[in-house]
């Protein structure tokens, strides 16, 4: 048993190692880089913005969270008729070594209420969750920008996204109301 442990160690030291180089080794998935987009006043969302590396085999982002927010929400910028809308999104590809890229006027997180600290800090720990080794959780700080000049999802009005669901209910409530 002893010897094949060792060359099992061996083994994984070289795996590890290969990582680290650019030689054709397969890159493991990753997020590789992203900013956070600061609300244009305190009550609006932040819009969030990254890029995944994806690993040999195809997965699935199916969760972005924080400890430092209210909530965060996936969503996706369509345009429909000529005008851009977004709908919440549940899940996003991660392409076999391909690239998921969360982007202005495309997918985007929404990021509700951060932590004032984390906005003095600059940055906002976030965990990436996917789709492979049962729900492998990749832990990424996304740098967070001030609202000056934002564009975007982050100057489009939110106030109305997050509740679709809820709006016949809330207007039959209203109507109940009114009578
Ligand atoms: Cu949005």
């Amino acid at each position: 048993m002893k010897p094949f442990a060792i060359a099992a160690l061996a083994a994984t030291a070289l795996a590890l190692s290969a990582c680290g180089d650019n030689l054709g080794a397969a890159k493991p998935l990753n997020v590789v880089s992203g900013h956070v987009v600061l609300g244009t006043t305190p009550d609006r969302p932040a819009v969030g913005y990254f890029r995944v590396q994806g690993g040999p085999q195809p997965v699935q982002l199916v969760a972005v969270t924080t400890d430092l927010a209210q909530r965060v929400e996936m969503h996706e910028s369509l345009r429909e008729n000529g005008v851009m809308t977004m709908k919440p999104i549940t899940s996003a590809d991660v392409p076999a070594k391909g690239e998921l890229v969360f982007k202005q006027g495309g997918k985007h997180l929404m990021i509700w209420g951060i932590n004032g600290a984390a906005v003095r800090a600059g940055k906002l720990p976030m965990q990436f969750v996917f789709t492979n080794n049962n729900n492998e959780r990749i832990l990424f700080d996304l740098v967070i920008k001030p609202a000056e000049g934002a564009t975007g999802e982050a100057a489009m009005d939110h106030s109305a996204m997050g509740h679709g669901e809820n709006k016949g209910e809330d207007k039959a409530a209203a109507d109940a109301a009114k009578q």
